[in-house]
Formats: structure tokens, sequence, C-alpha cells
């Protein structure tokens, strides 16, 4: 049997249903084209300005203090995975949507005008086979960053474990939260029971929260340790962090709750050990061990 390819010229030519060459020959082709290099460059630049836009986003939020966790910190690098890895998508689609608003296709001209359509990308082999991969590699990859980084920070915020089932159940300090129209007030059961309005919390020392409310739901959110869960009447739920960053942060309700809502916030305070341990010697409390 003979592999030297059989067609001739003549057999490429109108008989064929499409007089399409073949797939990666027609790519070079696109490429060639004006129109074709400067909506790749209009995709080149629109994804480095959603890029862009993302670090200055990030840095805003990080105005007041943050990462003070390294769930905040898990939590911002996810924001740049997943921005980075859309980015180029969303820039190619600006770009075709920007290049058509500036009438870019009406300037695309042959030496003679065309008598009918080109071929569709439908049956394009190259086309369907690279944009199905390319969709279907991201799509996968940011499921399993998802999932990653869901368990990692699970982890890290204590889930659903006991605080006694922990690893470094022996270091962490247990705070009881309660939210109430619309005041949050922390109790510290280990430190002779002293009463906050205000979280004040040593360096590097795993928190681990009990969290209520007295009346209707709210959401005590730790704003730079990126934490957050329901505070429902009649029930506790847990969560907790370890903060990595003296100073002070914020507090809020995340969970419309009233009239005052806006106001229900309060400090994270992330103090040193021994400042920690002469609070709560001021507060009337136990030194801690
Ligand atoms: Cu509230």
């Amino acid at each position: 049997m003979s592999t030297v390819d059989e067609r001739t010229p003549e057999a490429e030519e109108p008989e064929s249903p499409t007089n399409r060459p073949p797939g990666m020959h027609l790519a070079t082709r696109w490429m060639e084209r004006p129109y074709a290099r400067r909506i790749i460059l209009l995709t080149v630049i629109i994804s480095a300005v959603i890029i862009a836009l993302t670090f200055v986003m990030v840095a805003f939020m990080n105005l007041s203090g943050g990462p003070a966790s390294d769930i905040q910190g898990e939590i911002e690098k996810t924001m740049y995975v997943l921005t980075f890895t859309s980015a180029p998508l969303m820039g190619f689609t600006l770009a075709i949507l920007t290049y058509s608003w500036w009438g870019g296709w009406g300037k695309v001209k042959g030496p003679e005008e065309p008598t009918e359509e080109g071929p569709a990308i439908r049956t394009n082999g190259v086309a369907v086979v690279a944009w199905i991969t390319v969709c279907s590699l991201l799509a996968a990859f940011l499921v399993i960053w998802g999932l990653v980084e869901l368990a990692t920070i699970t982890a890290s915020s204590y889930g659903s474990v006991p605080a006694n089932q922990q690893p470094n159940a022996a270091k962490a300090i247990d705070i009881n939260v309660t939210g109430q129209q619309w005041v949050w007030s922390f109790q510290y059961p280990d430190q002779g029971k002293i009463t906050s309005s205000e979280l004040v919390v040593p360096i590097n020392v795993p928190l681990y929260f009990n969290v209520t409310s007295l009346d209707v739901v709210h959401s005590f959110w730790v704003v730079e340790a990126g934490v957050k869960i329901d505070a429902n009447p009649g029930a506790i739920t847990n969560t907790g962090f370890t903060p990595n960053k003296l100073g002070t942060f914020n507090i809020r309700c995340a969970e419309l709750c009233g009239l005052h809502h806006a106001y229900m916030e309060t400090n994270l305070r992330v103090v040193t050990q021994e400042q920690f341990d002469s609070w709560v010697r001021e507060m009337g409390g136990a030194k801690t061990s």
C-alpha cells in the first residue's frame, strides 16, 4: 500500500462541499490576517487591565490592615488564581466586542468582495477540539483548586471538629461570642469568665469561637481574618482562626438583623501574649497559663 498522499490539487478544489484547507493550516492563515492580530493584541491588553484591577481591589481590601490570618491569605490567593485563569477568556470575549464596537469588521476587505460566506467554524475540528479542551481543563482546574482551598480553610477554621478534638486544642483559647440587636459581646470562659465588647486576643494563638444570638439571626464576621459564621438564637455554631498580625481589625454583622444592623460592629485587637495577660488582669480575670 502506498503511503504517498494521493490527493491531487484538483481534489481540493470546489468538488468538496467546503473548500477549507486542513484545520492547522487554517489557524496559521487566520493568524496572518491583520484583524486577528489586532484582536489578539486587544485580548492581551484587556486581560492585563483585568489582572491589574484585581491587584488594586485586593490592595483596597487590605487598606484596613489585612490579611490577619492564614485563612484570609488563602482567600486572597484564590482571588488571584481565579482571576489569572479567567482573565484571558474574558479578555478574548471583550476584545471581539470592542473590535465590533469600533466597526473593525467593516474594514476587513479582500481584493474583491466575497460572494459567499466563509466556512462555518462548527465544522472546524481544530477549533472545536481546542475550545472544548481548553474550557474543560480550565473548569476542572477551578473545581479542584476550589475544593482544595475549601478543605484548607475549613481545617484552619476548625470546621465542625470540637475544640477538644483539635490537634492544638491544648493551646486554643475558647471564646463565647454573643450577638444581639445590635452589639457583640465576648466571654472568655478560661480567663475567669471576663466579658468584653471588644475582641482582644494574643497573636499566633488559635482561637475557638462558640457563637450564638440572644434574639434574631446575626452573622459573626471577622473581616480581615476571613472568618464568617451565622449566630443563631438557641444554637451554637463554631469557627476559629489563628491571628498572625498585630493590630486593630474589623468585626461586623453580616446578616441583615434590623434597624441598626449597619452599626453592629466592633474591633478585633490582636496584641502580644504579655499585653493580653495584663489586659485579662485589668478586666478582673485570671492570668492565662
Ligand atoms: Cu446583626
